[in-house]
């Protein structure tokens, strides 16, 4: 089956030369480093800059990933004439006021999930991002796991027949403990919520795409298992574990949920629930689906990314090892590697950077109904269910999402 939208992804990576991409980074964290480095993979993308709370830690982390310019003003970076492309990695609550001012500059823009703090500033940077014309990606990187890929294949070749059922969790264990903090925590600094914010829009996100049905209704139930935490009194990285002594904490009362789980309606009839938990003991980035089809099952997890399990009726179950010589072709290419030879999380940001450098390298216009990443229209997407969620946890009933 030849479609169209193959063939244009196929035109864009197939032009040989890319023309050279500059890119400047707006957050040096945990995230920021992953970028850098992904982007550096591609080869014609070059990031010649990068922004934090100030010069002093610009400079640090400039230096130690090598890049040439440092600003402790993410301003000073955006009026930088020679960056094409910004990227914003910084805490939700600067998502929306950065994208912005990228926008604005006329600056091609990736922000990190979620893409702000509710759908209706979601909503607010899709229209000033059409607006200006810019090409804008929202970083949903788990859609870029070659296996995911190839469960969207095989749906859409009709091998998972009629879907019935979505399920599956996110689970991890970072915050399991009363001292483990991060500024997530808190709803003035990530939003209202956090467990299916944070990671559960990843979950939606990747479901979504590989089934082609929408969330179309919500019915939550959040819990917050740790009610106060103790707050270190000094900078905590995501991912860092302190032991200080008691003295060296504070009390803070939390506003967000460790945990959600979500029943789903789809629109094309499938019925699914979502488990997303951030102090499940054990579980470190335990992303996982089942998708029950009137043909088969398949079943992934990203702690183990180059299995796919598939399951049928009146035939042997299968576990498909991820080969891109038996995947389609649309799914093979995302391959960095032949057949088990294992591809994993920090390969799905080259993904998905090659699929948005390669169209703005080869001056594609931005259009949210073709193009093969996940958008700022995803974002809005993401965050309406999220919204969704958060109202239906109030409630107590079904929610419609609200796109
Ligand atoms: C923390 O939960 C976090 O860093 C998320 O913010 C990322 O999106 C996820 O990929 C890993 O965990």
């Amino acid at each position: 089956m030849k479609n169209k939208k193959f063939d244009l992804i196929n035109a864009e990576r197939g032009k040989g030369h890319m023309k050279k991409v500059r890119v400047g980074l707006i957050g040096g964290g945990f995230i920021g480093k992953i970028h850098a480095e992904a982007l550096r993979r591609l080869g014609y993308v070059d990031v010649i800059a990068l922004a934090e709370v100030n010069q002093k830690i610009a400079d640090a982390i400039a230096d130690k990933l090598s890049i040439p310019n440092a600003y402790g003003d993410y301003r000073d970076l955006i009026k930088n004439s020679d960056i094409d492309s910004v990227h914003v990695l910084t805490p939700n609550q600067f998502h929306y006021p950065m994208s912005r001012e990228a926008v604005e500059a006329g600056k091609h823009v990736i922000t990190e999930k979620p893409l702000a703090m509710n759908s209706k500033e979601t909503a607010e940077l899709v229209k000033l991002a059409k607006r200006a014309g810019v090409m804008h990606c929202l970083c949903h990187n788990m859609r870029y796991y070659p296996l995911v890929k190839q469960a969207r294949e095989m749906v859409k070749a009709g091998e998972v027949g009629d879907i019935r059922l979505i399920h599956g969790q996110y689970l991890q264990d970072w915050l399991f403990l009363e001292n483990d903090y991060n500024w997530r925590l808190l709803a003035d600094e990530g939003g209202k919520s956090r467990a299916v914010a944070d990671i559960g829009t990843h979950w939606f996100d990747m479901v979504q795409y590989i089934t082609g049905q929408r969330v179309v209704a919500v019915f939550a139930d959040m819990t917050t298992f740790i009610p106060v935490r103790k707050k270190p009194k000094v900078e905590v990285a995501t991912y860092t574990v302190q032991d200080l002594r008691p003295e060296d904490y504070e009390d803070v009362r939390i506003d967000t949920e460790d945990h959600g789980t979500v029943l789903l309606k789809f629109s094309g009839g499938a019925k699914g629930v979502l488990v997303a938990c951030q102090v499940c003991a054990g579980r470190k980035n335990h992303i996982h689906f089942e998708i029950n089809g009137t043909k088969s099952t398949l079943e992934w997890c990203g702690e183990k990314p180059n299995y796919m399990w598939i399951g049928r009726r009146g035939a042997v179950n299968g576990e498909f090892i991820k080969n891109p010589s038996i995947m389609a072709p649309d799914a093979a290419r995302y391959c960095g590697a032949p057949c088990g030879l294992g591809e994993g999380y920090l390969d799905t940001f080259k993904n998905i950077f090659s699929d948005f450098y390669s169209w703005i390298s080869n001056g594609r216009k931005m259009d949210i109904d073709v193009a093969p990443f996940p958008t700022y229209q995803t974002g809005h997407e993401e965050l309406s269910i999220v919204d969704a969620a958060l109202k239906s946890h109030e409630t107590g009933k079904w929610e419609q999402v609200k796109y």
